[in-house]
């Protein structure tokens, strides 16, 4: 079904944009209008890709191959269009066809609105493993939510983030293939009754339950050229009509409408990650509500091909959990097999193991869920008396091999009873899964000696490590197309589904030709930014200066803080002629702060009120410049990062699991100053340690340090930079208007013991980035450096983190 080669042609592409302008849209094709043009061209982009999609998941039926579901509550899959043209190779054909329309493709992408699905790099990892799942013809599916709004759209309004809504869906998107006809009755609170069944013996059933519909919608997720085209399916809440006829019934219309519009509520929108997002009964539905109809989507599709028991399941489907957010599946699954298939208890534990894993994305407690005992058991009664029940046995078994051992049974139990009784969700996730992995080396290995260290005594062998990765199709080909064609003119394009090829670059590193080209494409790519800021903020930036990028969600562990108190440093010193000469800088912040989350959306106004000091001063001119810009989100991150000189990731060692946006970072040949956290100690050792600005106390240390004998202002009194700093935020010298403003800031740091010990790094920080401007100063150093950091990123293709966890985990291999 692949279309013909002629379908393909230019002219052919204008005739379909232009009938679809007309029969699609009913618009008018003339005069040629950018927004219609753009829906035009989507539409035509699709029809090509459609038959691939039908083809695909045919082959999945013929082959009768195990399937990967990867459930996640959020995914983050940028913008499509380029990403579904480059998947067909018809890039040229599209340029050279709107293009005779007198448009400009460029332009026509931007028309298209982010889908914000997701807050950030676990949505975004989500969107990096379907698309490798694609192109490594991994027959999975992603499953998730449909939300109407996805993460709030930031503004910054004097200093502050203001949130709007993201209502993304608006204007209908062309990606999202609603299947009206498909849909499945999810259920919520009533009660558990117990009942004999013919034989006599004591089952269960949940009843008197109230009723919503999940409708199945879907959208493609295309490999790089290989006409596998997998799907993600999302799950958007309808009424149901019992619902409505019974108000109608009694007359009362309006309350018939309410009740619908109410129900419909679930999937209309996105948390944010913040204010833990415990005890939001709202949250709770909306994760067993996409549990439930993927539940039911999965054994609908393993009913089709006619399995005499359910003991092949796990042969046939396997279950990733993205976090905790998924893992009430593992009740659910146990209900279905239990209550409904009729399978010993013991059955269906077996098989609810052997299908699902786990993957932990956090160590920080604050983000660890847990569900109080009193809301499960009144939305989900049925799943409350199985969590119990797998709690028992649970128990029960570590109690015989551990006897005497109340601590043990405490620690390790699904139910926590020191703030009211919780079901602990990570708990509940490893004892019902076969393997739970981390998602960077360091962060596993936390996972087992510190976390979970009591789980990984009694599973040996449970815990693994699967790190991170990121596509190169979007993170370099699509991002960074003049990087992209270097790297090609060189070595060829097999590194775009072979990511290890790049190791052929280091031949070039200290090729002076190489090298020139190298720094050309990169000040393009900075030319490019810097009208994009100007374009957006009404700011000029000079792009001959260091551009140093803060780009990630806001928060603490993040440690924008220590970033800020290095401008601040660098401000003095050039203010008070202290430095010789100064490599000037360009300081890029971007990123939300979670609404609720207070210190974080200070430290926005902080950044901000230091940027208008900053750049409003005459005695800094060019050397200095700070700029926040408003909304981060996937598109943005594609403009910003191939135009990066340097990335910061600076987290307390042990609080970032991995990160991603560290790897996109040195992908495309930024430098990092960076801590021994997550993925960096693997990044700073495939590129090596002449070419990573390593600063900071280890994860050890920090351990340490927590443990007792930390004294932040004993620092704060040592080193008088730093002092003059904190002084200035703290005497507001950053807002005159309010002087006090900042002092929750520095209070923080000072008063409040420093948590994420910012002051204990801050020495080590400024050094560091003392020598990160001198290397910066020999160009030839530094391009270098750059070249190498490319070269050398190989290991991060999402491609090679899908195959371990098809390999080692999922146990499925590519379809041929
Ligand atoms: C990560 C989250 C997260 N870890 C709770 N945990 C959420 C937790 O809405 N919520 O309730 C949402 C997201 N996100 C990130 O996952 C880590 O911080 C990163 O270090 C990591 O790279 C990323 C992907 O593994
Ligand atoms: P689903 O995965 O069951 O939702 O099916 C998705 C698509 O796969 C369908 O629209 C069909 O094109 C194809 N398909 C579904 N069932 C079968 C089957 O039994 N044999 C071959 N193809 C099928």
């Amino acid at each position: 079904m692949t279309a013909p080669e002629s379908n393909q042609s230019v002219e052919s592409l204008k005739d379909d944009i232009q009938r679809h302008v007309a029969l699609t849209l009913g618009s008018d094709p003339f005069p040629p209008r950018k927004g219609r043009y753009y829906l035009g061209l989507c539409y035509s982009v699709r029809d090509r890709l459609l038959g691939q999609w039908l083809e695909t998941q045919r082959s999945y039926y013929d082959s009768i191959t195990k399937r990967v579901y990867y459930m996640s509550l959020e995914f983050l899959p940028g913008r499509f269009l380029m990403n579904y043209i480059q998947a067909l190779g018809m890039e040229e054909e599209c340029r050279e066809a709107v293009r005779d329309f007198g448009l400009d493709l460029d332009e026509l992408l931007e028309e298209e609105w982010n889908p914000g699905l997701g807050n950030g790099g676990l949505g975004r990892l989500a969107s990096c493993y379907m698309d490798s799942m694609a192109t490594c013809r991994i027959p999975g599916y992603g499953y998730g939510i449909l939300y109407d709004y996805g993460i709030f759209y930031q503004t910054i309004v004097n200093g502050y983030q203001h949130e709007g809504a993201d209502n993304w869906l608006r204007q209908d998107s062309p990606w999202v293939l609603r299947r009206g006809h498909f849909m499945f009755l999810i259920n919520f609170y009533g009660r558990s009754e117990a009942y004999e069944d013919s034989a006599g013996h004591e089952r269960f059933r949940w009843v008197d339950t109230e009723s919503v519909m999940a409708m199945a919608c879907d959208i493609m997720v295309p490999g790089h050229q290989n006409g596998h085209v997998t799907n993600m399916r999302l799950w958007k809440a309808i009424s149901t009509r019992d619902f409505e006829l019974e108000h109608f019934n009694r007359g009362d219309y309006i309350g018939a409408v309410q009740s619908k519009v109410e129900s419909e509520n679930i999937s209309k929108v996105l948390y944010p990650n913040d204010t833990s997002p415990r005890g939001k009964e709202l949250r709770l539905r909306q994760q067993y509500f996409f549990v439930a109809a993927t539940f039911q989507d999965i054994l609908r599709r393993f009913r089709k091909n006619n399995y005499s028991s359910f003991d092949c399941f796990p042969d046939q489907v396997a279950v990733q959990l993205n976090d905790t957010h998924p893992a009430i599946s593992i009740a659910e699954l146990m209900r279905i097999l239990v209550d409904e298939e009729s399978l010993t208890w013991e059955t269906a534990w077996t098989i609810c193991q052997k299908t699902f894993s786990y993957t932990n994305h956090t160590v920080l407690p604050e983000a660890l869920e847990t569900w109080s005992v009193e809301l499960i058991g009144r939305m989900l009664p049925r799943h409350l008396q199985i969590i119990f029940e797998i709690n028992r046995r649970f128990l029960d078994d570590v109690g015989k091999r551990f006897p005497g051992r109340v601590d043990l049974l405490r620690s390790l139990s699904l139910i926590a009873e020191d703030n009211g009784k919780q079901v602990r969700m990570a708990h509940l996730a490893i004892i019902g899964s076969h393997t739970v992995n981390g998602v960077a080396e360091l962060h596993s290995k936390i996972l087992k000696t510190r976390l979970f260290k009591d789980f990984d005594n009694l599973y040996p062998g449970k815990f693994t490590n699967v790190t991170n990765g990121i596509t190169p199709r979007r993170w370099l080909m699509q991002a960074n197309p003049a990087l992209s064609e270097l790297i090609g003119s060189v070595i060829g394009d097999e590194w775009i589904h072979d990511l290890s090829h790049l190791s052929e670059l280091a031949a070039y590193a200290d090729d002076p030709e190489f090298q020139q080209r190298w720094q050309e494409v990169r000040k393009r790519n900075k030319k490019l930014l810097a009208r994009y800021v100007l374009r957006k903020l009404g700011v000029g930036i000079n792009p001959a200066t260091l551009f140093d990028m803060h780009i990630k969600r806001i928060h603490e562990y993040k440690r924008q803080i220590l970033n800020v108190l290095h401008v601040i440093t660098l401000y003095n010193r050039i203010r008070s002629g202290s430095v010789a000469h100064h490599v000037p800088r360009t300081l890029f912040f971007a990123g939300k702060a979670a609404p609720g989350y207070m210190q974080a959306k200070l430290i926005i106004k902080l950044i901000n009120a230091v940027g208008q000091a900053v750049n409003g001063d005459p005695a800094v001119g060019n050397d200095l410049r700070v700029v926040f810009l408003p909304n981060y989100c996937v598109s943005q991150a594609e403009k910003l990062i191939p135009a990066a000189d340097l990335s910061e990731q600076i987290s307390t060692a042990g609080m970032e699991a991995s990160g991603t946006g560290n790897m996109k970072f040195a992908l495309n040949g930024a430098l990092t100053i960076g801590t021994l956290d997550g993925a960096n100690i693997e990044i700073r050792e495939v590129v090596g340690e002449d070419n990573f600005f390593l600063f900071g106390h280890t994860e050890e240390d920090v351990h340490r340090l927590h443990s007792g004998g930390y004294d932040p202002v004993q620092i704060y009194e040592s080193n008088i930079e730093l002092k003059k700093a904190l002084d200035m935020i703290s005497t507001g010298f950053f807002s005159p208007e309010a002087p006090g403003l900042f002092r929750p800031i520095v209070d923080s740091l000072l008063a409040h013991g420093d948590y994420y010990l910012v002051l204990a790094d801050y020495a080590k920080y400024v050094a560091e980035q003392a020598r990160v401007s001198k290397c910066y100063e020999d160009p030839a150093l530094w391009t270098r450096m750059s070249i190498l950091n490319t070269a050398n990123m190989g290991k991060f293709s999402s491609d090679r983190s899908i195959m371990e966890y098809a390999r080692n985990i999922w146990k499925v291999s590519p379809l041929t």
